[in-house]
Parts: structure tokens; sequence; C-alpha cells
């Protein structure tokens, strides 16, 4: 497969909409199934938690092979928690002690992390946390933050990559009182319903290829939703929320509807927004989350699309690779609740203002982070070394630069959430300028000022990590190391071995 003939091929979709979705390019036989039938939408199964007597909530997750129909009629075999393929959605309350028992039943070493999570470096479960074949680990922490929506997925150096594609994803909800307050649609799997979107490609026999494409990894073309193919959903009411992750490896998606309906973002990265915000689409990278609230006629078919994007991103027009930006495809079919469901009220102006928060400036430390191909300040991930020493009792200020001309980047940030302060070049951020993020889309020349709050949990001895979610620019070294400590303290960084050593930090 070249990427040229991909490109070209998705230039011939654009306008088509077939109900196809996203087919593969002219040199692969297209993905089976799609002939127009469609399946119901899978939700994953929401995880019933326990709390024990001293109040702490335990889940239990198993990283395991299996497999999965991703394609109708086609066994593809995947990897998944408690189950071939994703996992789970885990929920927790701001305020609970949670503590994940996790084994390993892989052949190979895994880590798990919980993105958008503030929690002590130990329990992070980046490419410090291994867990050996065969192996356990158990972090636990208490939620500090506001509601959200954030997600968990391996982490292991150089192999985030290939094990989220294989299937190693799965959502977090965060609640609080201001989210279980505020009248949004809020019925697990009914009117508020989790889009885990990935995408894949196949081999003739229906696995997973798992060929890299020098400039793109493992970007796939065939959407996933929910861990299959062709999706519908029948939606019982005529408000529906969408809690929408691109767990995608490399792919962006500008997401909207097929009637180019307008709907409203009510959540980003790291919470509900202050007010609703209207929108016509909303661009995601890997590892974004938004919260969407559309609404929905009686008897009616909708289809949620990403569509191309005006500008691609301020890439090239004629780059060789676009990352998505100029593909069409559908990835959802919504078929509108029945006559006697009844009309939503209005939707609330007032979500949650604590998130109109500024981050302070005053006093800040500020930094600059240049992102060029696979480096970042000129420097390639190594996990002996620490980048960054953040002084737990002052803010901070990152500045990120993306020098690359043809390539967007994704920056994350590990153990905090910011503000996106100054957006140069930007081209298509209006969301990722409101609200509070964890991951934040920098285009080709551009970049972005972050006012970054961070939990503070001073531990001189293990590493939180900041990197591109572009995850074959991750595992290709696009990531750093930073510890928070106590004013005066230097990093002391101490190696940690699968469920052995870390309980020393607990
Ligand atoms: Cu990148």
């Amino acid at each position: 497969m070249t990427v040229i003939s991909r490109r070209v091929f998705f230039r011939g979709m654009v306008g088509v909409f077939a109900a196809s979705a996203l087919a593969a390019c002219s040199t692969q036989t297209p993905p089976r199934g799609y002939d127009g039938d469609t399946r119901p939408l899978p939700v994953p199964e929401l995880y019933e938690s326990t709390l024990d007597d001293a109040g702490t909530r335990h889940f239990t997750l198993k990283a395991q092979p299996g497999s999965a129909e991703i394609l109708p009629d086609v066994r593809t075999e995947t990897w998944g928690f408690n189950g071939g393929f994703l996992g789970p959605t885990l929920r927790a309350h701001r305020g609970d002690h949670v503590r994940v028992d996790i084994a390993n039943e892989l052949d190979t070493m895994t880590t798990v992390h919980w993105h958008g999570m503030k929690l002590p470096a130990w329990a992070d479960g980046g490419p410090h946390s291994p867990i050996e074949p065969g192996g356990a680990w158990s972090p636990e922490w208490e939620i500090i933050q506001p509601a959200a929506t954030l997600w968990y997925h391996p982490h292991p150096h150089g192999e985030t990559g290939l094990h989220c594609y294989r299937g190693l994803a799965g959502m977090i909800i965060l609640d609080d009182e201001v989210s279980e307050s505020v009248a949004l649609p809020s019925e697990y799997g009914v009117d508020d319903v989790p889009l885990v979107i990935l995408d894949a490609k196949f081999t003739g026999d229906g696995q997973l290829d798992e060929s890299i494409d020098p400039d793109l990894g493992l970007i796939g073309d065939t959407p996933v939703v929910n861990g299959i193919t062709n999706a519908h959903f029948d939606a019982a009411t005529r408000r529906v929320r969408f809690r929408v992750l691109d767990g995608a490896t490399m792919r962006f998606y500008n997401l909207a509807f097929s009637d180019h309906r307008p709907f409203h973002v009510v959540g980003t990265d790291q919470g509900l927004l202050e007010t609703p915000v209207q929108v016509e689409y909303v661009l995601m990278g890997p590892g974004e989350r938004v919260e969407i609230v559309v609404d929905l006629e009686p008897g009616e078919d909708v289809r949620l699309q990403s569509q191309p994007l005006d500008g691609n991103f301020g890439l090239p027009e004629d780059n060789p690779v676009d990352f998505g930006f100029q593909d069409a495809f559908d990835l959802l079919t919504i078929h509108g609740p029945s006559d006697d469901a009844p009309a939503p009220g209005p939707l609330p102006q007032e979500l949650d203002p604590a998130a109109a928060a500024v981050p302070e400036r005053a006093n800040a430390v500020e930094r600059e982070f240049v992102l060029n191909t696979f480096q970042i300040n000129g420097r390639s991930m190594d996990m002996s070394r620490v980048d960054v020493t953040v002084d737990r009792d002052r803010p901070e200020i990152w500045r990120v630069t993306n020098e690359n001309a043809d390539w967007p980047h994704n920056f994350h940030i590990h153990d905090c959430r910011f503000k996106v302060l100054e957006f140069d070049n930007n081209h298509v951020a209006q969301v990722a300028t409101y609200g509070w993020k964890d991951t934040v889309a920098i285009p080709p020349r551009g970049a972005v000022t972050l006012g970054v709050e961070f939990g503070w949990y001073p531990d001189p001895s293990v590493p939180y990590m900041f990197h591109c979610h572009m995850l074959f620019h991750e595992d290709s070294g696009m990531m750093g190391q930073f510890v928070i400590v106590e004013q005066g303290q230097e990093a002391d960084l101490k190696p940690m071995s699968g469920g052995g050593s870390i309980h020393d930090h607990a």
C-alpha cells in the first residue's frame, strides 16, 4: 500500500459518504461487510466496582489475548481487558479512593496508564511500571479532580502504539456533584453513550495488519467504533450525549453530522465546559476526548462522520500524508427515537462554573518545548534521564512549538490539566482553547502556550511523561520525563520493576 494511492482514494470518497464508511485503498480488497448493512453499536460494559469497608473502590482488569468480530462474520485476533477486545468502562466519583488489580495474561510486558488522571507517579502506569507476563500490579490513588471522561491504555516504551492498536483501551468516567446536578443526558448506554473510535487495517485473511508506514505508523483505513465497523445506534431519546475518545494511534477525526446540523460541545479532555459551545464540527487528535450533545428528530436517520477539514490543519494541500484531515467517512449511523419520545428542554447554559478558572501566571516557571520529527528539544526519550524537574509550589507555563512544516503533533502531559493560554497559527482550535485539556493538537509551524496545573505528588524517584500522543511519534522517541519535587529537592530516579518495588512508594 502506498501513501499516494490511499490519498487519491480518499479524495475520491469526499462527498460520496457511502454507507460503506471508510474503505480500503485501491490496492487492497475493500473490507467485508460494507454492503450497507449495519450492526447495533456495542456499548462497553460498565464495570460494577465494589466498595470495601475501608471505603476503597475496587476494580480488576486482566489484559488478555482474544478475538473479535470487528468485521461482520470475520474472527480477528485482538487484545482486550476482561474480554477479547477493548475494555470495560470504569466509573468513579471525586473523593473516591480507588484500587485497580491488574493481571497481565499476555505473552509480553505491558503497562496500564490512566490518561488524564492526577495521581502519584508510581501509580501512573507509564513506562517505569512494567507488568511482566503472568505478573500483576495494583496501583491505588484518590480521585482529586473534577468530573471528566478519561481513558486507560498501555504505555510500554516503544510499544504503546501496537498495544493500543490491538485493542487495549477503555473509558473512565469520573463524576462529581457538579456533573450529577447538571441537566445533561446521563443514563449510561441509553442517552450518555461512550464512543471509542479506533482505526484498523486488515490483512487478506481478516487479521490486523501491523505493517508500519514510515510516516504514519499504524494508521488504519477502516474506522472501528466500540469495537466494530459500520455500527448503528438506536436512540431512545431526542437528546443524546456522546463521550467520544479518539483512541486511534495516529488518526485525527473532524467530527460532524451528515446533514451538517449544529451540535454542542459540553466537555473536553478534563471535564465539563463552563457553558455549552455550539459547533458544526469538532476536531479530535489521538488521545483526546470530547463530550458532545446532539438533538434528534423522531424517526430520522443521521450519520456521525469524520469530514474533510477546511485548511487541512495547516498541512500543505499537496502533503503526501494527511493523518486523516482530508478523509471522509461514516463513523456511526444514528436512528432517531420513536414519535412519542418527549421533546428535550433547553440545554443548560451553565455547566461547570469552576471550569472558567484561569491558570495562575504570577511567579510561574516558563519552559520551552520544541517538537521536531521524533524529538523534543533535540532529544529522544531516555528512560534514565529526567528532562524537567517541577517544583510543586510554583505554577508552570509550557510553551510548545511544532517546528515541522508537514506534520501535526498532539502534545500530552501526564498528571495535569492545562488551559491553552495562547494559540499561534490557529486553524481550527476553537474548542481546544476552551475548557481544561490534557492533550492538544499543534498544527505545522504552530505553537501553544499552556497554563499547566499539576497534581502535586512530589516524588523525586519516579518520573511522569510528556509526549506526542500520535503513538508512532511517541514510540519513535518523541517523549520526555519530568518529576515533581518539594522545593529545593533534586531528581533521583530509582528503577522500578514489575509490581515489586513500586509498593515502596505507596
Ligand atoms: Cu507527534
